[in-house]
């Protein structure tokens, strides 16, 4: 006899790789120039490795995207004098805060480098990373000149979603493992929001290189504190 409700729900396994972008690795934004001064490409193994050996139904590749006035660029802060907050703290270099009120959102927008600019070398993914081309998902964010996204579902406003949640769910995905850069922006960002979405999700921490020391360990901290388990990439085959 046939069950009814009981369906029961399958695991589909995701790996989301963030960003393994020129601009990260050798570009203006190469993170073994930020303070944490680890090396982008050391995920580049690891993470074709995973590629190699598990088995995962679906590969999401991001790329940021950004347009050459893009919001988040310190070199267009004095395009943009006017949405400055009036009376906040004016930022002295990159890697400062900004108080933005713009014509789309308010926030408080980190500058940084030049990097990601759409259609360079510069924004293409690195040529070692190994692209899958059956099972694969590509995401572009921070394409809106007046609006950042370091999550690969939403912006960092929440004003808009790319297409990514339903991507994921017209393939029934249910479990996301993360990995790429950086560990502490857009990887923590993305796992953040995978939870948040309602999926069981992972963080492969040694797929991972950050821009600050700190901010790796907080942010490390707050995806446990949400639910999110930080493992190693030689658990995952154990687990798919
Ligand atoms: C990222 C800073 C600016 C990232 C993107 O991929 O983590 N970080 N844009
Ligand atoms: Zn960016």
């Amino acid at each position: 006899m046939q069950k009814i409700g009981t369906a029961s729900k399958r695991t589909v396994n995701a790996l989301i790789i963030i960003d393994v972008q020129n601009c990260f690795i050798n570009g203006e934004l190469a993170l073994s120039n930020s303070p944490a001064k680890q090396k982008g490409e050391d995920v580049i193994p690891v993470i074709n490795n995973l590629l190699k050996t598990v088995p995962f139904d679906v590969v999401v590749y991001t790329h940021d995207w950004h347009p050459p006035d893009h919001i988040s660029f310190f070199k267009n802060l004095k395009h943009r004098q006017g949405y400055v907050k009036h009376g906040s703290k004016l930022p002295n270099g990159p890697f400062d805060k900004v108080h933005y009120i713009g014509p789309v959102v308010e926030t408080e927008q980190v500058l940084w480098p030049n990097h990601c600019i759409q259609n360079t070398s510069d924004a293409a993914l690195h040529r070692d990373l190994i692209v899958t081309k059956n099972n694969s998902i590509h995401v572009y964010k921070g394409t809106h000149r007046d609006i950042d996204s370091y999550s690969a579902f939403r912006d960092n406003n929440r004003v808009t979603e790319t297409k990514l949640n339903i991507e994921l769910k017209q393939r029934n995905v249910t479990n996301i493992y993360v990995s790429g850069l950086a560990t502490d922006y857009c990887v923590a960002f993305t796992a953040l929001d995978a939870k948040d979405y309602g999926y069981r999700t992972y963080l492969v921490e040694d797929a991972c290189r950050g821009v600050d020391s700190v901010s790796i360990k907080n942010q490390l901290d707050s995806m446990k504190r949400h639910g999110i388990d930080i493992i190693q990439s030689s658990q995952v085959l154990k687990m798919i």
